[in-house]
Formats: C-alpha cells, structure tokens, sequence
C-alpha cells in the first residue's frame, strides 16, 4: 500500500469537475472512424514528421519502440459528448519526437494511413501533453482504435487524436484538416465547449 491513497492526488472534485460542459461519462470505448480501417504492418509502418521548409525526420517500428516510453493516464472527451475518464496508454512524447527538430512553424497537420487529417497549433503538441501511442491498457493498440499508432491529444476533442497516424507536417500557416474543413472548430478544447466553427 502506497502512502497516498488513489484519489488523493489530482484536482479536488468539488472544485472543478472532471467532466467538460455538455459531456456524458462512458465506461465502454466507442469506435468512431470515417472511413475503413487501413491495415499496416508494422514491418512497413514509419512515422514522418516533416518541416515547414522541407526536412524529414523519419522513425520506423523499431526506432520508436527504442525511443522513451511514457505511460499516461487521460481523460478523453469525443465531440460526440462522450467522454472516458483515467485511460492509460503507453507511448512516445511528442516531445522527444520534436526534441532536437529545429523549427520556425507555428502549426501542425496530423495525416494517417488512409487518408485522414486534423491540425492543431504545435505548441499543443510539446509541453507533455501529446503522444504517439501504440498501447491501450497495456495491451497493443486495437486496428479499430487506431493501431498499430495512433496520435493521442487528450486535451482536446479527440477527433484531434489521428488513428493509424503516419506523420505530421509542420507548418507556418495553419491547415485545416478532414473535420475542421467540414465545419468543426479548428482548435477544439472541450472545456470552453469549442464544438463547431463560431463556437
Ligand atoms: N484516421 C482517423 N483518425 C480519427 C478518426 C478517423 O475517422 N480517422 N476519427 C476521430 C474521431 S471523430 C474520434 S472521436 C476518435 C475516435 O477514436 P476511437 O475510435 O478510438 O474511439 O478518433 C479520431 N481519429
Ligand atoms: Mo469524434
């Protein structure tokens, strides 16, 4: 037994709530993809991240699995108001993806196997708070939730968090991705309920 208990750490319940405005709690795990889900080997499998001027950086299976490996425990909140509180993943930090990537762009765009797309402001990708995760549960990520890879953003809606993410591309102007060309908010943070565009 650990001295603190379980439920002791974190923000006091009655002072802020763990669920965002307008949100559900959930305790299965809803598959929402737009499209099919692409099978990748992982023999194949590479992650890109390229520069606003045109540097690649590339990680295969291999490589990323050398790379530190963080455990985090996360709430998600999809825009379709159901949210999933303390999932725990295992995965790379963006940060030590970006570690040593030197970089003028302000912006950057998500692209998965199979054609799928979402931006967000680099900044929202650095500071501990975005990774690369393979690991659900401890237990490899499903096909169907976005394995072998998939991004994970959990501060934002999770249409930010790209399945089967293949690479991101850095740029100085933003690039609105699938939804946010579709009429979702380009930043969405659930929290200030950011749903739609004009939200
Ligand atoms: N490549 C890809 N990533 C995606 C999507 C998608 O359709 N394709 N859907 C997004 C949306 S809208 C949500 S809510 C989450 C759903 O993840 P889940 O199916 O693991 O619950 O994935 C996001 N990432
Ligand atoms: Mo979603």
């Amino acid at each position: 037994m650990g001295i603190v208990s379980p439920g002791f750490q974190g923000r006091p319940r009655s002072a802020e709530p763990a669920l965002p405005p307008g949100q559900y709690l959930t305790q299965d795990f809803p598959v929402l993809s737009a499209g099919p889900t692409p099978r990748v080997s992982l023999d194949t499998w590479e992650f890109v991240l390229s520069t606003e001027d045109g540097r690649e950086f590339r990680w295969s299976w291999d490589e990323l699995m050398s790379l530190p490996q963080e455990t985090p425990t996360v709430d998600i909140h999809c825009v379709t108001r159901w949210s999933k509180l303390a999932t725990t993943w295992r995965g790379v930090s963006l940060d030590t993806l970006l570690d040593g990537v030197d970089t003028a762009a302000r912006y950057a765009l998500a692209h998965s196997y199979g054609g799928y797309t979402t931006n967000l402001p680099l900044d929202d990708l650095r500071g501990g708070r975005a990774w690369v995760a393979h690991t659900f549960d401890g237990e490899p990520l499903p096909a169907e939730h976005g394995g072998p890879a998939r991004l994970l953003v959990p501060h934002l809606y999770f249409w930010k968090s790209a399945k089967w993410v293949r690479g991101i591309r850095l740029f100085v102007d933003d690039h609105p991705g699938f939804w946010e060309t579709a009429g979702y908010h380009d930043y969405g943070d659930p929290w200030r309920e950011q749903r739609y565009q004009g939200d």
